[in-house]
């Protein structure tokens, strides 16, 4: 028997679902619980797997310092109540697979898991993470029919790190003075902007010539493919799992954080019905508005280019469910 038979205060910490124990979702995990932001029910299909990764990490807590509670389940009724539902579950690519060979497999996938994440938590926020981007995205606010607010996709803020890191990384300048913006679709369509790229305020159109500025944006569009090729197997996860963290802190903690993320567009830079990435206020009720940047024809057009690939993969996805 306990000397503490009763904890004094009974406070409950948000709880936040990670769906998918893989390489992102453990990850992830770990950087809520070290962050302080939130439990953390780490679920996934194979027995065994996200309760071993709950007690790996729940055996750190003592080093690590933090008050969050991580259980491993392959249970949703231990989901029960979650503020958000973070989807990784699914397959990564392999070397040379593009991020829509994924499209068919990873829909059902997702699909089953979001319905039985909602069904405990219908008031969630839903997270994606799962490739591709923007189609498993759709597919998740179809499964839940929750206002499109509510859910949104994380890649932007992945694909603007990249470039971030990439630009100081160039320039020989810290990469917290560098500050990127990249909007569209995950993959090969994601449209940098450019003009919006700024070291400290100054445009990089000022600090770097035209073809340096085309090699950085290329290696942050193969950025994704550059890091499973040199893995072989599987693809990254550290900097997605950050990526995923600070939205859900922008969310949790209500921060009005400006993230690019893929939001519902109804009539937002001339596009409809579509899961997009553009400039999010992130708080506490999801999306809580979309900023509408000033784009040039050329810049526009490409968005919309982006748009169209991401409207046929959707409907794709959409034919098996
Ligand atoms: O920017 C982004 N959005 C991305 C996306 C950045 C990195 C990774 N991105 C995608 O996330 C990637 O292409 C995959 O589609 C997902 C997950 O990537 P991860 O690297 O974590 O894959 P793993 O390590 O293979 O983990 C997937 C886990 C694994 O443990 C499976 O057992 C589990 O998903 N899985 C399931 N869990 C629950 N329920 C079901 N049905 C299920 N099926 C698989």
């Amino acid at each position: 028997m306990s000397v503490f038979p009763d904890s004094p205060i009974t406070c409950k910490a948000p709880l936040v679902t990670v769906i998918g124990a893989g390489n992102v979702g453990r990850t992830l995990t770990q950087r809520i619980a070290e962050k302080n932001l939130a439990d953390v029910a780490l679920i996934d299909v194979v027995e065994g797997l996200p309760q071993g990764i709950a007690l790996d990490l729940i055996e750190a807590q003592g080093i690590e310092l933090h008050d969050s509670q991580i259980i491993g389940t392959n249970n949703y009724a231990d989901t029960a109540g979650s503020e958000i539902v973070v989807i990784t579950a699914g397959f990564p690519r392999k070397p040379g697979m593009s991020r829509d060979d994924l499209i068919q497999c990873n829909a059902k996938i997702v699909a089953e898991v979001t319905k039985k994440a909602f069904e405990y938590s219908p008031n969630a926020i839903f997270v994606v993470i799962t490739n591709p981007l923007d189609v498993m995205t759709y597919v998740v606010w179809k499964m839940t029919g929750l206002p499109p607010q509510r859910i949104m996709g994380m890649a932007g803020v992945l694909d603007s790190s990249r470039l971030q890191t990439f630009i100081a990384m160039e320039l020989g300048v810290c990469t917290a003075d560098v500050s990127t913006l990249v909007l569209g679709g995950h993959g090969d369509l994601m449209l940098p902007l450019l003009r919006y790229c700024t070291v400290r305020g100054v445009p990089i159109t000022e600090l770097m010539d035209e073809a340096t500025i085309e090699r950085l944006v290329e290696r942050t569009r193969n950025g994704g493919a550059e890091i499973v090729k040199l893995l072989q197997t599987g693809g990254a996860y550290f900097a997605p799992a950050s990526s995923a963290s600070l939205m859900v802190e922008s969310i949790l903690r209500n921060q009005s954080r400006l993230l690019p993320a893929a939001a519902y567009l109804n009539g937002e830079y001339g596009l409809h019905d579509i899961f997009l990435g553009v400039p999010c206020r992130l708080g506490c009720r999801g999306v809580e508005h979309i900023l509408e940047v000033k784009l040039t024809d050329e810049e526009r057009k490409a968005l919309h280019v982006s748009a169209k690939a991401v409207r046929s993969n959707v409907d794709v996805a959409l034919v098996g469910l």
